[in-house]
């Protein structure tokens, strides 16, 4: 693997002033943030004006669990970011915790790491800062911090773990297949890998999920407007189509609509057929409108005009799903995304992946982590359970819950699992979830896919009233239907 050299140059900077120094004074001068946490924030100017920002946060050692736990980005990265509530509670159950900007800076000059249209991006322009993002950055970072923790601690972290999601998600397929030494487990979320319209207002949205979940809430046998398994409801838009005489557009679908939704729930495929990207699935239509502004003006737009055609003034309604998708993949696939399937050096190193992935996504579609796993299991010549789970989250969106979800447990306890997993040999057969938006003391049951929460008796607002069980129901998924690109990799 072939190093940013600016980034490179950056890490040895900072390598360069820890061991030039006594480790444990540099972070006992450290800025004190926290009565129980050292933090530790600097920037090094690189070759370029961008910065290489990167932090590590240690616990008192009264409380540090010698565990070592990196984070991944989110969106374009540019900062540091955890949100602060789960960063507070790693960190009181003794992490030490670190995490960078990914090697380039947010900032007025990219919209605060969020981009726009007809915005110049200076990092898309540099071909080593793109890969870094995804890619590198974690890698090169971690090694020092590492380091750091070590020195600060007198003693090596036992374990070292990653967590991430969206941008993070994929940050992590790219360590495990790319730096499958790195650590010991590994948690992606809604792994925004794989980046690939009319319009629908969000009152037609939201008639939509209600329709969906009046015909098939009770499939799963809890009446808590919740699908367990989308992919098990029958729904036809068509039955919302407006009668030629309607007035009232507001509760019911015009054909322009229809049409729409029946291409997201497609998703887009190249004009013989062949899918290029998962649809969306039932239940997740309230969430879309993030689909119809922000993917679109914020992403999509500044990666098609800074890194695929090196025009800002590129009109992204040109887009030909003929002939650019495969310019896509070259120009920017293969620097940002990581979807192999071969995991042997990962496996044989002895980590643990966990994925998870919200059902109701707005940005990512919900079954391509499924068919990534199929993929995975063809190459590895059956399951991979033993070193690899994905769980999927009902009602769940992009590594959150959805406020348009407030029903739905929002904080996921993967990470105890993992641990668990990893330093304990107990396999991941299930993790519970809790902390609804709206305050009630719900909790649910996930499951390994295709594994699915069956309520059994008690209170259905209590985990362990569910068991984990079937799997047939992948049946219905077309194995092997996606081809996300031509960068496929083995
Ligand atoms: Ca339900």
């Amino acid at each position: 693997m072939r190093l940013s050299t600016t980034l490179a140059w950056a890490v040895y900077q900072l390598a360069s002033a820890i061991s030039t120094q006594d480790c444990a004074t540099f972070a006992r001068n450290a800025v004190l943030s926290n009565p129980e946490a050292t933090l530790l924030n600097s920037s090094y100017p690189t070759e370029t004006p961008i910065y290489w920002d990167f932090q590590l946060s240690l616990p008192d050692a009264r409380i540090y669990n010698s565990l070592f736990l990196a984070i991944g980005n989110g969106g374009m990265a540019g900062k540091y970011d955890t949100p602060a509530n789960e960063f507070m509670w790693n960190i009181n159950k003794g992490y030490a915790i670190a995490g960078c900007d990914s090697g380039h800076e947010a900032s007025e000059i990219n919209n605060f790491g969020a981009g726009g249209p007809g915005l110049f991006i200076d990092y898309l322009q540099h071909t080593e800062q793109v890969e870094a993002w995804i890619h590198n950055s974690i890698a090169m970072h971690t090694p020092t911090s590492r380091e750091v923790v070590e020195s600060f601690y007198g003693v090596q972290p036992e374990y070292s773990y990653f967590k991430g999601c969206s941008t993070g998600g994929a940050q992590e397929f790219a360590l495990a297949l790319l730096w499958p030494d790195l650590f010991d487990g590994i948690i992606a979320g809604c792994p925004a890998n794989c980046k690939g319209a009319g319009f629908l207002p969000q009152p037609t949205l939201d008639f939509i999920t209600s329709a969906v979940l009046d015909k098939c809430d009770l499939l799963d046998g809890v009446a808590d407007r919740v699908l367990e398994n989308p992919l098990v409801c029958d729904f036809d838009i068509n039955t919302l189509a407006c009668e030629p005489s309607a007035t009232d557009l507001s509760s019911c679908l015009t054909p322009a609509q229809i049409t729409t939704v029946e291409a997201i729930y497609a998703g887009p495929k190249y004009p013989n057929g062949t899918q290029i990207y998962p649809g969306f699935p039932v239940s997740s239509e309230i969430e879309w409108m993030r689909q119809e502004t922000d993917l679109v003006q914020l992403f999509t737009s500044s990666i098609l005009q800074n890194l695929v055609f090196k025009d800002l003034k590129y009109d992204i309604l040109r887009f030909n799903w003929d002939s650019d998708v495969d310019r896509v993949d070259r120009e920017a696939g293969i620097l940002i995304d990581e979807i192999g399937v071969d995991f042997s050096r990962f496996k044989a190193a002895g980590g643990k992946m966990l994925v998870f992935q919200g059902w109701a996504d707005q940005y990512i579609g919900a079954t391509w982590p499924i068919q990534h796993l199929h993929q995975i299991e063809d190459s590895h010549g059956g399951s991979v359970s033993d070193f690899f789970n994905l769980f999927m989250i009902p009602g769940s969106g992009h590594c959150l819950a959805s406020s348009k979800d407030p029903n739905v447990p929002g904080a996921y306890h993967i990470l105890e699992t993992l641990v668990d997993w990893v330093e304990n040999g107990v396999p991941p057969e299930e993790v519970m979830t809790d902390q609804p938006l709206n305050g009630e003391k719900v909790s649910r049951k996930l499951c390994p896919w295709p594994q699915t929460a069956r309520y059994v008796k008690g209170d259905v607002n209590d985990w362990t009233s569910y068991v984990c069980g079937g799997g047939e129901m992948t049946a219905s998924l077309e194995k092997g239907s996606i081809v996300c690109g031509s960068n496929y990799k083995s």
